[in-house]
């Protein structure tokens, strides 16, 4: 059974992230309105927040060590800071500065922090083959890492998703593929696109344990992601996770979500998965004052590294070629011949 410590760990991450993206909500807006400008402010550029899907993260990476490999979608905040990436350096990079994770040249979408293992990509499923092949070499270096790809529901009919899950069946490779339903790719509803309606049941096909959990429900992803994880780490093979979440906001940031009945909307506030927690908290006994500390603690957490991004140096014109290319062919990078 879970443990107080554990359930305010989660509390904190569920929190944080919550306040960040309120905060980050806010700085992307400014000098964008009255007409949507997608370059102007101090973040241009496309925004994905996940705002309802914090009790995936915590739940999950409860159960993770640095070591571990975490592969992210284009909704990956949550998953970054409940993996413990940097949250200076990360909205440092969000931010477009210097010292972002990645020079300022990866934007929100392409955060990527090799002390925790743990990189995201705009691409849909791009993050889960090599999640599979993070765990491909954990197995043949005798380690007991694991590697997590989390997903949303829109990418489970991508090929490559098929083809990862086959891969780490065949081979009984250390991962766990976490599917984040939250009913919706950008404007397509799920029933549409999809002959499942648990997309757990794809685990079914590749003879691997898949389970579901609903009502974003902090404890009950814990449960599911602790059997997951330690089958992974004890060497028994992939597992395949659904969990049910909730987009409280729209795709994008400036997304008019005009495809989206309000009762939908309405539906994603009433199902807060952090305001489960706290009442799952009060439960263990967990008083309204420590709620009340952990998220002060959060909430400052969050303003100091804003507020230290927004003090950042710009990266320099110069450099904009630098770090792209992998190994560049002499003259590449000045439009040379490659
Ligand atoms: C390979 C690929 N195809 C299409 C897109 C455009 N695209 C961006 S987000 C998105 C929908 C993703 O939905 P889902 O996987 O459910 O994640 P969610 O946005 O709901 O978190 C699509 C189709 C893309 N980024 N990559
Ligand atoms: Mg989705």
């Amino acid at each position: 059974m879970i443990g107080v410590n554990k359930l305010e760990w989660m509390y904190e991450q569920m929190v944080t992230a919550r306040h960040y993206e309120e905060r980050l909500r806010e700085e992307y807006l400014e000098g964008k309105q009255p007409a949507f400008d997608i370059s102007a402010g101090p973040i241009p550029g496309e925004l994905h927040l996940a705002a309802g899907h914090e009790a995936s993260a915590a739940g999950v990476c409860a159960h993770l060590r640095d070591e571990d490999t975490v592969t992210a979608p284009h909704r990956p905040h949550h998953v970054a800071i409940a993996k413990g990436v940097d949250l200076k350096r990360m909205t440092a990079e969000i931010f477009g500065r210097k010292t972002g994770l990645s020079k300022g040249k990866g934007g929100h979408m392409h955060l990527f922090d090799p002390d925790v293992n743990f990189a995201c990509s705009g691409i849909i499923a791009q993050g889960v083959p090599p999640a599979v092949g993070a765990a491909l070499s954990a197995q043949k270096r005798n380690e007991d890492s694991v590697a997590v790809a989390f997903l949303g529901e829109g990418a489970i009919d991508q090929g490559g998703f098929f083809e990862s899950l086959n891969l780490a069946s065949v081979h009984d490779l250390p991962v766990v593929f976490v599917v984040e339903d939250n009913e919706w790719a950008i404007s397509m509803p799920k029933e549409r696109v999809t002959d499942v309606e648990n997309g757990a049941e794809r685990a079914e096909g590749h003879h691997m344990p898949g389970e579901r959990v609903d009502y974003d429900d902090a404890v009950a992803v814990y449960d599911a992601a602790e059997e997951a994880v330690m089958r992974a780490r004890d060497g028994n093979g992939p597992t395949l996770l659904e969990l049910q979440v909730h987009r409280r906001m729209g795709h994008f940031m400036g997304d008019p979500e005009g495809y989206r009945p309000d009762v939908d909307a309405e539906l994603a506030h009433e199902h807060d998965s952090i305001e489960r927690l706290e009442a799952r908290m009060r439960d263990y006994d967990v008083d309204e004052s420590e709620l009340e500390s952990i998220r002060e603690r959060a909430e400052a957490r969050v303003e100091e590294a804003i507020e230290w991004a927004k003090e950042q140096p710009e990266p320099d014109p110069e450099e904009a070629y630098e770090d792209v290319f992998s190994n560049p062919a002499s003259g590449a990078v000045e439009g040379g011949e490659r």
